[in-house]
């Protein structure tokens, strides 16, 4: 799935889909740059691992020090003149004090969590890249910024099971951690990863030049295209799951362009999307609604920010659930069918089952959706709230500013 790169089209991304999906095998992970897997991405389960748990006092050292300022306007800066030395030079700062610090707040879980198979492999993740990177030297020469990049593009890839690898680890054992920890953890992990995310790429982006870019940041960003081929992507997997899926309407400002990061943005947009089509199809088959509703999408811009408004009719959010959805791990997908305390969907032990072999890709269960979402959308200090008509639907609405007119100051 590749929603902004002309490589692939949806089409393809539907045939390879089917063909996993007759195979029995899970779909691939999103591949590409940019792409970052959703909560509900198939990742292989990690073999348990016999290696002793080791930490260097080089983490403990790293951990400790303090991160430069990197602002959103140095990285502009650097990234028009593109001064590939100037930021590779954040990125041998950054990334070893960044991955030190995530090793030292994985160490820092209750023992139950940190021995879960996806925590323990997550953590070797980050500790082997924190070796890797800090064992380094700083650029000076092209060979050595290619040497670097190499490296960089290599975390770039391995890190991208890091979100999937969370989101399963803590639907299995976030319920024996402090709710309030459990969270703050959570948010600190990806809050990081986004920002070690941008470093990286940007890096990886000065390195090709592209026209309309000024390396991660897409000063042409168009949110109506992105949002079509996000919409024509989970109505691929919606029909995979259920059946059928319902269709989506653009009106307002399709023509709007803005300068942001887009794949920020095709994140967010899949995992409303998501929901917004789960929600559609579900309502459909407990209310015996002949016709799903279409998902409408307005998008309004104006100079300094866009908002996108993603309406379904979907029955909305029940009263008891307003709070708890923006909770990690909350989901109404039931686990199995006699298990099924949360209620709410209509997903059978086997629909379960097959969403978590990843058949035809899953569309939710993991209950990171929501959260995530709304983190990618603060980043840059956008916004993300809802409001629910109960019996009815659901409007999203997701605010991003112009990347070019936030405060100059602001860190990433
Ligand atoms: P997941 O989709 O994995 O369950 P999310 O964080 O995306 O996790 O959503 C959490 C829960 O919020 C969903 O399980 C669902 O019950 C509810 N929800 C989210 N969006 C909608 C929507 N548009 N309409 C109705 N319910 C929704
Ligand atoms: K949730
Ligand atoms: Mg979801």
């Amino acid at each position: 799935f590749c929603s902004v790169r002309a490589e692939c089209s949806t089409a393809a991304c539907a045939r390879t889909a089917r063909a996993a999906t007759l195979a029995f095998r899970p779909p691939p992970l999103r591949r590409g740059l940019h792409a970052e897997p959703s909560p509900d991405a198939f990742v292989e389960q990690p073999a348990a691992s016999a290696r002793v748990w080791q930490s260097s006092a080089r983490i403990g050292e790293y951990a400790a020090r303090p991160l430069n300022t990197v602002t959103l306007e140095y990285l502009l800066t650097l990234g028009r003149k593109r001064d590939i030395l100037g930021w590779s030079a954040v990125v041998s700062h950054e990334l070893p004090v960044r991955l030190a610090r995530r090793v030292r707040a994985i160490q820092k879980l209750p023992f139950i969590v940190g021995v879960n198979p996806w925590i323990r492999s997550l953590y070797e993740l980050y500790l082997e890249s924190f070796e890797r990177i800090s064992s380094m030297p700083p650029a000076r020469t092209d060979a050595d910024i290619h040497k670097l990049a190499d490296t960089v593009a290599e975390l770039t890839e391995s890190h991208k099971t890091v979100i999937p690898k969370l989101a399963k680890g803590f639907m299995e054992c976030g319920r024996y951690m402090e709710p309030d920890l459990a969270r703050e953890f959570l948010d600190g992990m990806i809050h990081s990863r986004i920002g070690t995310r941008v470093i990286a790429e940007h890096f990886l982006a000065l390195l090709s030049e592209r026209e309309g870019w000024i390396g991660v940041v897409n000063m042409q960003v168009s949110p109506a295209s992105i949002l079509r081929s996000t919409a024509n992507y989970v109505q691929e997997i919606c029909e995979y799951n259920y059946g059928s899926a319902p269709e989506f309407e653009l009106t307002g400002h399709t023509d709007a362009r803005i300068a942001y990061i887009p794949v920020h943005m095709e994140y967010i947009f899949m995992e409303l999307l998501k929901n917004a089509m789960r929600a559609t199809v579900e309502f459909s088959q407990r209310t015996g609604r002949a016709e799903h509703p279409p998902v409408e999408i307005a998008i309004a811009s104006s100079a300094s920010d866009l908002v996108v408004r993603l309406r379904d009719h979907g029955g909305g959010i029940p009263l008891e659930h307003i709070e708890r959805v923006w909770e990690y791990s909350f989901t109404t997908v039931p686990k199995y069918a006699d298990e099924d305390d949360d209620a709410g969907g209509i997903f059978s032990t086997q629909a379960r089952l097959s969403m978590q072999q990843g058949v035809g890709g899953p569309i939710a269960g993991l209950g990171f959706g929501l959260p995530m979402s709304r983190i990618y959308a603060k980043y840059f200090g956008g916004s993300l709230e809802f409001r629910t008509v109960h019996g009815h639907g659901t409007d999203l609405f997701v605010r991003f500013p112009n990347i070019t007119q936030i405060e100059p100051s602001f860190n990433i």
